[in-house]
């Protein structure tokens, strides 16, 4: 596998500052390093650097640093575009907003290609709210609703080639959802298995259902993975903790999983805030799971399905 690092270091789309020095951290925690061990070849494409442009004002006075995160999103998006031609393109934020990017131009790539693009969205938030429904108009809650082509972002952020199909997405993770995205992910169709429905049945068989619908229908598959998925008792690196995340086999066997799959074609490493962070253990955490996710196992078998 080529794996293709793109640093994102954007953190106005979060409540607090800090996520600018998450690309670096992930590169400090030995990201290129742990990739080549597995066999990959790995190139750092560098970093994105937003294309400032002109944003009317919107109606809802909530709304945060609305001009930089289009500026973001434009550049992401032709970046994501560009990284997506082959290889797997990992970006690494850098807070959640980059994702309307990463995503667009990953759905844009997808459909050139004639294919079904998924999302694996492992997030404590959906981040499905519109311009007009957010009230802390912290931007980085917003991306999944602006990519799967929802009402209220037209004329402000860039005009989506394709919009990802919401039926093809699937929320795993979820414990803070505000009643304006519980509304608007029933209303989309999208798939949502809460830390309910986790603690229930088990992550596996949430994960392999979803799996063999990418499989069956030839899609690619995008995983955005934001930290506070995690439990804060293991990932502190963020702003925005929520207590009953994943825990750490919870989210291995994940990645283990999805390997296994052979499904995914590009990732999101986002949220981590060094500046939070516990002598770099959230980062290696991260860095762990992504070489979880591109082959390294602990013995020589994959996962059995049943
Ligand atoms: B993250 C929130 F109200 N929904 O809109 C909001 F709970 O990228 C949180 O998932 C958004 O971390 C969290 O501010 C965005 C809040
Ligand atoms: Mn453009
Ligand atoms: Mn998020
Ligand atoms: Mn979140």
């Amino acid at each position: 596998m080529h794996c293709k690092i793109l640093g994102i270091p954007v953190q106005d789309g979060a409540g607090r500052m800090g996520c600018e020095m998450g690309p670096s951290a992930l590169r400090t925690a030995g990201l290129v390093a742990a990739l080549g061990e597995l066999g990959h070849q790995v190139s750092d494409l560098g970093t994105v650097v937003p294309k400032q442009q002109d944003v009317k004002p919107h109606g809802n006075p909530a709304l945060k640093a609305l001009p930089e995160i289009v500026a973001w999103t434009d550049a992401i998006s032709e970046a994501a575009y560009a990284a997506g031609e082959d290889g797997m393109p990992i970006f690494l934020g850098g807070d959640h907003s980059m994702a309307a990017g990463t995503l667009s131009g990953m759905a844009r790539r997808a459909a050139e290609a004639d294919r079904p693009l998924f999302v694996l969205w492992l997030d404590a938030h959906p981040d499905f709210h519109t311009l007009d429904t957010t009230a802390s108009g912290n931007l980085h809650g917003v991306p999944l609703a602006y990519a799967s082509g929802q009402a209220g972002f037209d004329g402000f952020f860039p005009r989506l080639h394709t919009p990802i199909d919401p039926t093809r997405i699937c929320a795993l993770g979820l414990r803070s959802v505000d009643p304006a995205e519980h509304t608007a992910l029933r209303g989309a169709g999208v798939t949502v298995h809460d830390m309910r429905a986790i603690d229930e049945h088990g992550i596996a068989p949430l994960l392999r259902a979803f799996l063999e619908r990418v499989a069956a229908e030839g899609g690619r598959l995008h995983v955005s993975l934001d930290v506070d998925f995690l439990d804060p008792a293991i990932a502190p690196a963020v702003g925005t903790t929520v207590p009953g995340g994943a825990t750490f086999r919870e989210a291995h066997l994940a990645m283990e999983m999805l390997h296994d799959s052979g499904l995914v074609t590009s990732l999101d490493l986002v949220e981590l805030n060094p500046f939070l962070d516990e002598r770099g253990r959230t980062a290696t955490l991260l860095v762990d799971l992504t070489a979880s996710l591109l082959g390294r196992r602990i013995m020589d078998r994959p996962t059995r399905s049943h």
